[in-house]
């Protein structure tokens, strides 16, 4: 069916000469079938007879035309000698996978090949992938290794259902039904999930609540690792700092205190005997209001690593995030970008081995654009995670069209100038999830492929957006190039329209305040200044932007010096952050020759013009697209054109109210 349930393992029937070149006659595997072998072979069962009519026999031996799944402990001839393919094996560790058309014990297979299981099952879901969508006539030959060990999902789910910042329906996890009852939906998102080599999974909201940690709730976690488990997914969970003391059962929270120490590492010691392959907690403290070891006069590290301690003997791992603001202080008055750096810089080296820091991408938070966090490239002796965010809460919801694969992948080639791009520095990724219990899991058919890219950015984060659109648009839609081409021209254009109709020319966080949907930049009397969107944009008579200069709040100096240097003086820098860095009288003169002013307002109206174009590229596919995904989609990129209208003009009237200045000729003001 249509609904998008199916994501982009829809498997639908392939055209005969497609069918043709396939020819699998049998699946073999040798030795002992496990969980994950099993996941296997039924996603190939299912994946074959959905795309040919008819799903090949298991079978014991290897025969001429055999799609041949195996290990070097399954099948010896993998780790001989005179194996071709053993040292190229070797070299893909523990979750690559290779796919090759091969001659074994003297048969022509096809041949999937891993050092474990896990790998199997990727080289599955890549065999798979590569028979729905294939590439223009290529000899099989792909070998894929994740180049990140740690490629994980975090939830902001609530224990009630409610998914802050989600917008597709409720949370996924339905804690009153767990322990006992697991939706199938839990097998199909760890299936969805494995296809993308996602291997973790944080199940609830960095808001976390002290029950999350509580015998009932560590039972319901464990019946949903058991059920991602075979699926390489480890289950992780948001710890709330404060836990101990919340659930009266110690004094304090300080993390130095020996009771506080001893009840984490009891606690550590529960969930393990339930989840034996527990992965570690993500913890966000003394940040908007949560409690941390700062409420202690501790630092980050110290908090850090007394948790770290607890999950040490286990294997597990602390994820710290790094999106910390001050709730009074210094910085409103100052510059809420630099306060991660502040606090994070000086404790590089200072956290135990199995803590790493997350970072979201940018200083402020999730905006449609931001420059890469200056955290990136700065603290080499402490491993780092990327923090992006899949939901859109800044980008439209699941309303507008906005694929953040583009977003993403600006980030990740970012040069930081100190120690490569900042893909170069991470040691992994977590992805904010946009999924929800609504039948199309993501809110609208489109955001499926920001969930997509970010699984395949995770694998690779030297991927390129276009190709991962591509992909997805072939998987999702159709290979029909008709189709697939449009969509991807689509997908590419869609980040840069949002970007032009909501904070074009390195504005940010002008959005309504607290949903974070629509046009607000007039607002200025919230309880805190750094809430307010006249913080960041800073416009009065004289001009617009905010100085994050030497003569501002010097933000800028967190970034290696050849950067700093370089976006000191508006006329090299990237146009793109022309006003997250500075502040520029309304007639400064843009490199297009418009005035400032004139150049804003021209931006708007592409970002208008683009959501125009986006509608009427999707209404000529209408004859090729199944009814109703057409009419899903066309409904909400309607809407979308009405969205960035408002948005230039409450953006344009607001502007011109402070600017005082008239609008080109020919524009009339908005009614
Ligand atoms: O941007 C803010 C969001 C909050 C979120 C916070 C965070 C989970 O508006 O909803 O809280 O970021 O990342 O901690």
């Amino acid at each position: 069916d249509e609904d998008g349930y199916d994501l982009w393992l829809r498997y639908r029937p392939l055209e005969r000469a497609a069918q043709q070149r396939i020819q699998v006659r049998s699946i073999v595997l040798p030795g002992a079938p496990s969980p994950t072998t099993d996941a296997a072979l039924a996603e190939l069962n299912k994946g074959l007879s959905g795309m040919t009519g008819r799903a090949p026999a298991s079978a014991a031996r290897i025969s001429d035309g055999a799609l041949l799944l195996a290990t070097p402990a399954r099948l010896p001839e993998l780790a001989a000698a005179a194996s071709p393919l053993r040292t190229e094996l070797a070299a893909l560790g523990d979750e690559g996978y290779l796919l090759r058309q091969a001659r074994i014990q003297g048969r022509n297979v096809t041949l999937i090949a891993a050092n474990s299981d896990i790998g199997l099952l990727y080289g599955a879901f890549a065999w798979l992938r590569e028979t729905a969508a294939p590439a223009a006539s290529r000899a099989l030959a792909v070998s894929s290794a994740p180049k990140l060990q740690l490629r994980l999902l975090n939830h902001w789910d609530n224990l009630d259902r409610t998914v802050e910042r989600g917008y597709a329906g409720q949370s996924i996890w339905d804690w009153w039904a767990l322990p006992d009852i697991k939706d199938q939906r839990y097998t199909d998102y760890a299936r969805a999930n494995a296809s993308l080599g996602i291997n973790g999974t944080v199940l609830n909201n960095v808001n976390s609540k002290p029950e999350v940690l509580t015998a009932p709730f560590i039972a319901k976690a464990a019946a949903v690792a058991d059920v991602l488990r075979p699926y390489g997914i480890k289950v992780y969970l948001s710890a709330r700092f404060s836990t101990p003391l919340e659930l009266h059962e110690t004094a304090t929270a300080d993390p130095l205190a020996p009771e506080v120490q001893q009840w984490w590492r009891a606690k550590a010691d529960e969930i393990y005997q339930a989840i034996p392959d527990f992965g570690g907690f993500l913890v966000k403290a003394n940040s908007e209001g949560q409690p941390g070891p700062q409420d202690y006069h501790r630092t980050h590290a110290d908090g850090a690593n007394m948790l770290a301690a607890a999950v040490a003997p286990h294997k597990g791992i602390v994820m710290w995030r790094a999106f910390v603001y001050a709730p009074k202080g210094a910085h409103l008055a100052d510059d809420r970008a630099k306060q991660a750096y502040e606090e994070f810089k000086p404790l590089d080296g200072k956290f135990a081995a199995n803590v790493l820091v997350q970072v979201k991408n940018g200083a402020i938070d999730f905006q449609p654009r931001e420059p890469f966090h200056p955290l990136f490239g700065a603290m080499p002796k402490t491993p780092l995670m990327m923090e992006f965010q899949i939901t859109k809460e800044y980008l439209g919801y699941s309303t507008d069209l906005a694929y953040l694969g583009a977003m993403f992948e600006e980030t990740l080639e970012s040069d930081t100038k100190a120690a490569g791009t900042v893909a170069q520095t991470l040691s992994g990724m977590a992805g904010v999830a946009n999924i929800g219990s609504d039948r199309n899991w993501a809110g609208s058919h489109f955001d499926q492929a920001n969930w997509y890219a970010y699984g395949r950015l995770a694998w690779n984060p030297q991927a390129k957006s276009r190709d991962i659109a591509a992909e997805w648009a072939a998987l999702t839609f159709s290979p029909d190039q008709r189709v697939a081409a449009p969509i991807v021209d689509m997908l590419m254009m869609s980040r840069e329209t949002v970007v032009d109709y909501m904070t074009p020319l390195g504005l940010h966080h002008l959005m309504g305040t607290s949903h974070h949907h629509g046009p607000a930049p007039w607002v200025d009397n919230l309880e805190r200044p750094d809430w307010n969107p006249v913080y960041y944009h800073r416009a009065d008579r004289n001009g617009i932007g905010f100085n994050r200069t030497a003569t501002g709040s010097s933000a800028l100096q967190q970034y290696a010096p050849e950067i700093a240097r370089q976006y000191a003086d508006p006329r090299t820098t990237p146009e793109q952050l022309l006003l997250w860095f500075h502040h520029l009288p309304w007639d400064y003169a843009m490199p297009s020759g418009r005035t400032l002013w004139a150049e804003l307002l021209a931006r708007y109206d592409k970002g208008v013009a683009g959501t125009k174009s986006l509608h009427a590229r999707w209404v000529v596919l209408k004859p090729l697209i199944d009814a109703r995904r057409y009419t899903e989609v066309e409904q909400r990129l309607a809407r979308q054109i009405n969205n960035a209208i408002l948005w230039r003009d409450a953006s344009i009237a607001y502007f011109q109210s402070v600017s005082g200045l008239p609008l080109p000729p020919g524009v009339q003001a908005p009614a």
